[in-house]
């Protein structure tokens, strides 16, 4: 039996623990490149989410200290199976990895096992300060705008950081170019965003620059893949009834937007891709 280890790398609010929910639900009720072939052992924390969409509303915040690890049993289209361990944790550990620069003994071992990452990158919460560059240029510093910028990161060094020291971590080089792990940049909760006509990896490149040349100078064209993730499909918030979710199912709902650009419904595509599943 196959086992990949796959990371699922997204700091709080980036749409970790829906897109668990809705990819179980997928898998288990209205299956695309990827099924489930058993009940997996233990379903609790993923029932919990489907249980809440079902109702038309928001799963709970996971607390920053949690880190829980379903094992999903799969099968892809071409019948073959493998077993693959899908983590969600609070997170601020991810946040905490940053801010301190230390990581626990089970983000050390997991970095170093894992086949390939899963990057959820929220880009309507990123702050970023393309303006200050621009006044940088144009005038000297009259004190003025500075204040609220000051100690905050940009959006664009603080994920280049965090990949640096994950990258470091797993004991990979960053002058070499990457094969392994392979990276599936996830741009959630995507319907937030006025994306026009551009590719996910074009909406990166707009929003995240710094970010999207990074990847582009580490991890080799065939290693990197980026995609537009909408689990949801819109936002549900603790107090919302969507009827769509109560009516349909949550297994009908959410979408991911391809390489490609092609909008899909089946939010397994992502994964499979990881996995090498064409
Ligand atoms: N618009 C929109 N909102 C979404 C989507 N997926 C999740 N959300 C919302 O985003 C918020 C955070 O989602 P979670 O899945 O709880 O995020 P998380 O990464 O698990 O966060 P932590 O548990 O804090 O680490 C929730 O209020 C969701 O309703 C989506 O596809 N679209
Ligand atoms: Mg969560």
């Amino acid at each position: 039996m196959h086992t990949p280890e796959i990371l699922l790398l997204g700091g709080p609010d980036s749409g970790k623990t829906h897109f668990a929910g809705q990819l179980y639900g997928r898998l288990k009720r209205n299956p695309g490149l990827l099924e489930l072939r058993d009940t997996p052992a233990d379903l609790t924390a993923l029932e919990e989410v489907l249980h809440c969409l079902e109702n038309g509303h928001a799963a709970e915040h996971t607390s920053a200290g949690t880190w829980t690890d379903v094992l999903l049993p799969l099968r892809d289209n071409h019948g073959n199976e493998l077993d693959l361990r899908w983590p969600d944790y609070g997170g601020e550990q991810l946040l905490t990895i940053f801010t301190e620069r230390q990581v626990t003994e089970a983000w050390r071992s997991q970095l170093r096992l894992a086949d390939g990452w899963l990057l959820l990158i929220r880009l309507k919460k990123e702050t970023t300060y393309p303006d200050a560059l621009k006044e940088l240029a144009n005038r000297s510093s009259d004190g003025n705008g500075t204040t609220a910028r000051a100690g905050n990161w940009d959006g664009n060094a603080r994920w280049v950081e965090l990949l640096q020291i994950l990258l470091h971590v797993a004991g990979q080089s960053t002058v070499a170019h990457l094969e392994q792990p392979r990276l599936a940049v996830l741009l959630s909760c995507y319907d937030e965003l006025a994306v026009d006509d551009l590719l996910p990896s074009q909406v990166l490149a707009k929003n995240l620059p710094l970010v999207s040349a990074f990847i582009d100078s580490i991890w080799k064209p065939s290693a990197i893949s980026i995609w537009g993730l909408s689990a949801l499909g819109c936002l549900l918030e603790k107090n919302s009834d969507n009827e769509n979710f109560i009516n349909q199912g949550p297994e009908h709902q959410g979408w991911v937007v391809n390489p490609d650009g092609h909008k899909d419904a089946d939010l397994s595509r992502p994964l499979a891709w990881l996995l090498g599943v064409e």
